[in-house]
């Protein structure tokens, strides 16, 4: 951080009283902002990041999911060479393993607060049918419950997101919140979803976000949001539901996944700079990810 001061007359005169004190005002200020800087770089860490590019499911807890170069639809990855395709089977019977191919992250460090970012995409086999979850956030208590469905039986042109939050057994909050556009939660386009949780300490002060695409689209604060004791884990996804009467799918509903991160208040992962509670939190290290190679170049030659 660098502050310039354009004050040429303070080079010739002797300083005033009132000249000192704000000299001293900006030596604290320039201070104060370099501490702040370091607390957020220093407050959260990455505790888990895979963007499937060892070709496996390995840094996954459980995954019934494959790891694919190209999607059904024939899509490549979000960035690097692969990622991981999931379906739902709406044809077989509701025990039958094949009927949800998903996958687990079963839990992550972290003492108050977290933030998982993750990239997902539906692919053009996904039907317009009822019960088409993106992903589920359980807690051990039972009590807390985060979902968020992406609701393409609104059609193709919308689907919607819809997030819902249970609290101690209680709605936090339920709504339908991202309609259409370009935006849309599906289908065929590389979405980006952010999720911050922070925990409360006595019913009142937690705080809960949601972002597609970096547009905030559902904020809780100053609320209850966890159960004490209780964790934000598993993250479970997709978690379609198939067997409910009328809500049977098609053999093939393949969503996309790719870049999956979660930060977190332990200190115990990779170093970050940013926020978590604003979703500018990012690992410092870029060159851990894998960026996609442009193609198409051509060498023009005078
Ligand atoms: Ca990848
Ligand atoms: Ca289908
Ligand atoms: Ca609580």
């Amino acid at each position: 951080m660098k502050l310039t001061v354009s004050r040429p007359n303070d080079l010739y005169y002797p300083l005033t009283k009132i000249q000192y004190k704000e000299k001293n005002m900006l030596k604290l200020t320039v201070l104060l902002c370099t501490f702040t800087f370091m607390s957020s770089s220093q407050a959260a860490t990455r505790v888990f990041y895979t963007g499937f590019e060892n070709g496996t499911t390995s840094d996954l807890d459980y995954s019934k999911c494959t790891v694919v170069k190209t999607a059904p639809d024939g899509t490549g990855p979000k960035s690097g060479n692969y990622q991981l395709s999931c379906n739902w089977n709406g044809t077989t019977d509701w025990n039958d393993p094949q009927t949800l191919l998903d996958s687990q992250i079963n839990s992550w460090p972290y003492t108050n607060e977290f933030f998982l970012r993750f990239w997902s995409r539906a692919d053009a086999d996904v039907d317009s049918n009822d019960g088409s979850k993106l992903f589920r956030l359980s807690s051990n208590s039972d009590n807390d419950e985060m979902y968020a469905a992406c609701q393409y039986e609104y059609g193709p042109a919308s689907a919607p997101l819809f997030m819902a939050w249970y609290i101690d057994g209680g709605p936090l909050g339920q709504s339908s919140v991202y309609y259409g556009g370009e935006e849309r939660c599906g289908p065929n386009k590389w979405n980006k979803y952010e999720i911050y949780v922070k925990h409360d300490s006595d019913n009142t002060n937690g705080i809960v976000r949601v972002w597609v695409n970096s547009v905030m689209i559902f904020e809780r604060v100053n609320v209850n949001t966890n159960t004490p004791g209780a964790k934000w884990y598993p993250f479970t996804f997709p978690s379609n539901w198939s067997s409910n009467p009328g809500w049977e799918h098609d053999a093939n509903n393949h969503t996309l996944w790719d870049n999956i991160e979660i930060f977190s208040d332990s200190a115990s992962g990779t170093s970050a700079t940013g926020l978590m509670s604003d979703a500018t939190i990012s690992v410092s290290d870029r060159t851990a990810e894998p960026v996609t190679p442009p193609t198409g170049l051509r060498i023009l030659q005078n």
